[in-house]
């Protein structure tokens, strides 16, 4: 019995192996019927088209808004104006027609003769009239805004652009504010800034009313170059530091459009005064003799102010979705020669198809303008990747309208 179960497992066995061999046979010159066309098609070369970008636009809210450091942050696109402390809308208002993050921004508008004109102040800390972060000190505040005159504006400025100040109240009463020290940027006319820069403790002369008890120092020529920017949005940064009391270690620095415009250190703002601090910040409009034609507007948006350094607002671009993308590549160029690189975001792995014009995602060129604007003035392009096989560049096209 044994014998012949063996060879009835044998006879299985070797039936099973035929029965497989022929199967494989069968497979191997079988004629190719499913399966012909993709094996064909994948010995093609794949066609990758170049990507269609979109336009740059702000990454709203910025992404400074969320740190700590950031007291306020104020794009104009909600209606909470609870940390607004000081309004006057003068002709001064939140308007859609015009923005440089989201769609709404700060617009005033000029009558021929309109001296008196609107201002927006932020009251924080020490302030009598707190509305952020109550009864904080702030010895260094860092106070950042985009500002933009309308194209065609004649060769005079408004001298008011903005303040930063310690304000405290005199007496009882609560309206009576006065300035414990002030620092302010201003247009006296053309395309210069100068600063009438204020502190108790300064030797030194009256103010402009006369008022003996604010000191002046000494004005600093700053050139913001405004006339050569008319349409344009340029960021503006103040950085005003307290001298420790009784010493003369205060700093004001200013920053246009990222780049450094004027570092004035050794500053004595405030003597041994330490009642109150920096508590608050103000855009003003005032246009000491009068606006010179009607129909005149500026603008300001993407208001912050911290205690680090705020720098400039940081732009995303979107391109089209790849079907298994493996990679793509973003550059930024000045329009006037495509050759300069401004900024490249090298070899993006993955399926990506948005990402952050900024240091972080990418590399700024030696001596480029960190912050990009909205103007004429950049291009930017892209290409992307299936497997190893990369699309031509797209075009040199415009970042913004
Ligand atoms: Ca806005």
């Amino acid at each position: 019995m044994r014998r012949l179960r063996s060879l009835e497992l044998s006879v299985s066995i070797k039936a099973r192996i035929v029965s497989l061999t022929l199967a494989l046979l069968f497979v191997a010159t079988a004629p190719p019927i499913a399966n012909a066309a993709p094996q064909e098609k994948e010995a093609e070369p794949v066609e990758v088209k170049p990507p269609e970008l979109s336009r740059a636009r702000v990454v709203s809210p910025e992404p400074v808004c969320l740190r700590p450091s950031t007291v306020v942050c104020e794009d104009f696109e909600k209606p909470n104006r609870s940390s607004w402390g000081d309004y006057k809308n003068a002709a001064f208002y939140v308007e859609d027609d015009v923005a440089f993050g989201g769609e709404q921004s700060m617009r005033q508008y000029y009558d021929r003769g309109q001296a008196a004109a609107g201002w927006l102040a932020w009251h924080f800390g020490d302030h009598p009239d707190s509305r952020v972060r109550k009864g904080t000190t702030f010895d260094e505040i860092y106070f950042r805004f985009y500002h933009r005159f309308q194209r065609n504006w004649p060769d005079q400025f408004p001298p008011k652009l903005a303040r930063v100040r310690s304000r405290y109240v005199q007496g009882e009463l609560l309206y009576a504010w006065e300035e414990q020290l002030m620092v302010s940027a201003r247009m006296p006319g053309g395309t210069a800034i100068s600063l009438p820069i204020s502190g108790l403790a300064e030797p030194g002369g009256t103010n402009h009313q006369g008022d003996s008890k604010l000191r002046w120092l000494e004005r600093e020529a700053l050139n913001l170059r405004f006339a050569e920017h008319p349409g344009e949005w340029v960021a503006v940064e103040m950085r005003v530091k307290l001298n420790t009391p009784g010493q003369n270690d205060g700093r004001i620095t200013y920053w246009v459009n990222g780049n450094l415009a004027l570092d004035r250190t050794g500053v004595n703002l405030r003597g041994a005064y330490t009642a109150t601090t920096i508590n608050e910040a103000l855009l003003e409009a005032y246009w000491s003799g009068g606006a010179p034609r009607n129909d005149l507007m500026r603008w300001f948006d993407n208001v912050v102010i911290a205690t680090e350094p705020v720098g400039c607002a940081i732009y995303t671009v979107r391109k089209n979705d790849l079907k298994d993308q493996s990679a793509w590549q973003v550059q930024v160029a000045t329009a006037r020669n495509e050759s300069a690189i401004v900024w490249d975001s090298g070899n993006v792995p993955g399926v990506g198809a948005q990402i952050d014009i900024s240091a972080q995602a990418g590399t700024f060129a030696d001596g480029a303008d960190r912050c990009l604007r909205p103007s004429d003035k950049y291009v930017m392009r892209a290409r992307h990747a299936v497997g190893e096989t990369w699309s031509e560049w797209s075009e040199w096209k415009a970042m913004f309208k």
